[in-house]
């Protein structure tokens, strides 16, 4: 049963990187991250879980991991915590449901910002459990590396060690304290690094939910992934749309100034109008034609086209006049309006002001439509059955902020 969600998952997350289609310019330039995506899957099919240590410089991450792998792999104490490398070692442990533990060592987190800060960041992201080491109260650095691990859907372990620097009622009040300042809704633990205390409560970790932190993990790195080559995509499209729009407008504008007495020729500027809902979709990858085109023209309210074209119309004074030329010249690749006089300026200021306003409306209208068309990895996150509440207040705040971040409006036109 439990065997079956993982392979399950794994199948389902393939299924979605493979329909992905990058193309040659994206491979190119997410190369780092496809590459530890790829790791990541590969982990998730094998069952390796990933638990990385993470702190302050000085507190034992080195030293309590070596402590649980019973010999000293890790170097310690290198000029109080120089280790600049992360590390990786198997943990030999009995009895697991999972293939795998890999122990990770990190610089501190104080170090990390000096050299790699993009490679401890993606190890980081790329470790499924994190021991978060402490070695007596948190201080303010502290408590906001925790809560940043925390926004970004990571599991944390608070192990608390060095504890035979404190007696018994100081360490008390330290619990109490660190309690106190840690965000209350997570649970988090805080456990004593002190005989096979962190051992034992690891293998219970991992044997109880250790399957639904790799997949959650999995999960999550690949819907922040997705994030990221939207977004590309996005950037790419919106200078293409900008200058597709701007196209639109100069034509629109110089045959409405060549005919400032005939206003608009209402058939022609239709034709327009659709036409280039034609050539944003097909920048969208929708590739409307016709009569879909004109429906998405229809659902933007003439209304709204023509907001402030009355204000540009009511007064015609020379100033007035001046300023329009200004905001045209952008839209109109140049072209003078000025031979044609103050109504055809006008008319023409009205036809590009319209023609903004409706590329950016159906922009917006295509790229909705366009969405629904995508398979994004937090629909099989929201999809997931998991149980556990701690689990799923983890993948709640995960999906609120990421919710917070997929506000692609402004990468529209
Ligand atoms: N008293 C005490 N010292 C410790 C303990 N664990 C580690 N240390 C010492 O703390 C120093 C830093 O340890 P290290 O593992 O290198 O810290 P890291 O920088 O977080 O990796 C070393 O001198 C260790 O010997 C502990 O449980 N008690
Ligand atoms: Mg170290």
């Amino acid at each position: 049963m439990k065997q079956l969600k993982i392979s399950k998952n794994y199948l389902l997350l393939k299924n979605w990187w493979e329909s992905i289609d990058l193309t040659n310019y994206e491979k190119s330039f997410f190369n780092r991250e496809i590459i530890s995506f790829n790791q990541q899957l590969f982990r998730l099919k094998e069952k390796k879980i990933r638990i990385g240590a993470y702190g302050k410089s000085g507190v034992g991450k080195s030293s309590v991991l070596n402590s649980l792998l019973q010999a000293n792999i890790f170097k310690t104490n290198i000029i109080n915590g120089t280790t600049r490398e992360i590390k990786a070692e198997e943990w030999d442990i009995k009895d697991l449901t999972l293939n795998s533990v890999e122990l990770l060592d990190f610089p501190g987190f104080d170090f990390c910002d000096i050299k790699f800060p993009d490679k401890v960041y993606s190890c980081i992201n790329h470790s499924d459990i994190i021991l978060f080491i402490v070695s007596g109260d948190l201080n303010r650095n502290e408590l906001n590396e925790i809560i940043s691990l925390i926004k970004n859907g990571k599991k944390i372990i608070v192990t608390f060690n060095k504890i035979d620097l404190f007696n018994k009622n100081e360490l008390k009040e330290i619990i109490e304290s660190i309690k106190f300042k840690l965000p209350k809704d997570f649970n988090i633990p805080i456990i004593l690094n002190h005989g096979k205390n962190l051992k034992n409560y690891l293998s219970k970790i991992i044997n109880q939910h250790g399957e639904i932190f790799l997949t959650l993990n999995s999960l999550q790195l690949a819907d922040k992934l997705f994030l990221e080559i939207k977004e590309q995509r996005l950037k790419k499209r919106q200078k293409l749309a900008q200058s597709t729009i701007g196209k639109f407008s100069t034509i629109k504008a110089s045959t409405v100034a060549l005919n400032p007495f005939i206003l608009f020729d209402i058939a022609g500027s239709f034709a327009l109008d659709t036409a280039l809902i034609s050539e944003l979709s097909k920048i969208y990858g929708l590739n409307l034609k016709g009569e879909s085109a004109r429906k998405i023209f229809k659902n933007i309210s003439i209304n709204n086209l023509f907001l402030g074209a009355t204000q540009v119309g009511v007064n015609t004074s020379f100033n007035l006049v001046r300023k329009v030329i200004l905001l045209t010249a952008p839209f109109t690749n140049g072209l003078s309006l000025l031979p044609y006089g103050p109504i055809a300026i006008i008319q023409a200021a009205i036809a590009v002001h319209s023609t903004k306003i409706l590329g950016k409306l159906a922009a917006k209208e295509i790229f909705k439509k366009s969405k629904a068309s995508f398979i994004e990895p937090y629909i099989l996150l929201n999809n997931i059955n998991f149980n556990e509440p701690e689990i799923f207040k983890h993948i709640n705040i995960y999906l609120t902020k990421r919710n917070l971040n997929d506000n692609f409006v402004s990468f529209l036109p």
